[in-house]
């Protein structure tokens, strides 16, 4: 490649993820404008041009779009630190910590969603997500109870220190055992599970906020009388294929049901595993779906924006 060619190449991409990072359709026009012209003024000096490119963009930003959760073990100062090496097998005790600032143990922690940290386990391609509530000791070791299955495990730690940053940490678990992995999942808007039958209603669209309704039926009626789980009526998380990174999803106010709505925001284009777990008749359970922002909204559904 010719050095023109080679700055064309890197700024088509630079906008192209920068108009990824804002997602925004309002500011195509201006952002996609300025690094090309600077890129041309100075083409014998890619390098300065690139460095220019990069200054310039992060000063016309309202505010840098922030790296979804999940994706670190340590953070602001707060790291996640597995405590026992997880064998396979049901209802296993798992212990881990959070260590402060200080470096030591996290023991005070804000109560978000009615608990003060919720744990994800997930397998790395997708399979066996499990969301449960560990009990935290005086010294800030916390015990989960839970299943970990063959492979390489994700465990996301969804929670606030008191007076801290809202953080999700994560860390690999490998989890010794032959697997078969998952597989690529298609675009799954309906799941069945322990009798019930609940359908998402809405897409997702990178960088915005938006509307997702889960419609939940069971045995071809609509379930009417949902139970708070969390807070709400429902309690959902989406995580990105790929890496697994953990996405903000709000529940709206909506009723006991079938309907529950959320609002999922998603910072890039992708596919995305979404989990459900609603309560009824005192039991918890979880459905799971594949979305991609490709699929657009509605899907069939009745959307009516
Ligand atoms: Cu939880």
């Amino acid at each position: 490649m010719n050095t023109p060619v080679r700055v064309a190449a890197f700024v088509m991409g630079l906008a192209i993820a920068f108009l990824a990072a804002l997602g925004l359709g309002s500011v195509v026009g201006p952002v996609g404008a300025e690094p090309v012209e600077e890129a041309h003024a100075s083409e014998s000096h890619d390098d300065e041009a690139d460095v220019d490119a990069g200054h310039d963009d992060h000063e016309d930003e309202p505010a840098p779009a922030e790296q979804p959760g999940g994706l670190a073990v340590s953070q602001d100062g707060y790291t996640l630190e597995l405590l026992s090496q997880p064998r396979p097998g049901a209802d296993r005790p798992l212990r881990f910590t959070v260590l402060g600032p200080d470096g030591e143990p996290v023991t005070a922690y804000d109560e978000v969603h009615e608990r003060p940290l919720h744990l994800i386990t997930i397998r790395r391609d997708g399979a066996h997500y499990r969301h449960v509530h560990p009990t935290l000791a005086g010294d800030g070791t916390w015990t989960a109870r839970t299943t970990l299955e063959p492979g390489t495990n994700r465990l996301l730690a969804d929670f606030t220190p008191m007076g801290g940053p809202e953080l999700v940490l994560g860390t690999d678990v490998q989890v010794p055992g032959a697997f078969a992995p998952l597989g690529a999942t298609p675009v799954t808007r309906t799941a069945q599970v322990d009798g019930y039958r609940v359908r998402l209603e809405g897409g997702l669209t990178a960088g915005e906020s938006s509307p997702v309704t889960a419609v939940v039926t069971r045995g071809g009626e609509p379930v009417t009388d949902l139970q708070p789980y969390l807070g709400s009526y429902g309690h959902l998380v989406a995580l990105r294929e790929g890496d697994l990174a953990y996405l903000h999803v709000h529940p709206e106010e909506t009723g006991s049901g079938p309907e529950i709505g959320f609002l999922a925001e998603v910072p890039s284009e992708g596919r995305y595993r979404l989990f459900l777990d609603f309560r009824h008749r005192g039991s918890v359970h979880t459905a799971a779906f594949t979305l991609t922002t490709a699929d657009g909204h509605g899907g069939g559904g009745g959307h009516d924006h």
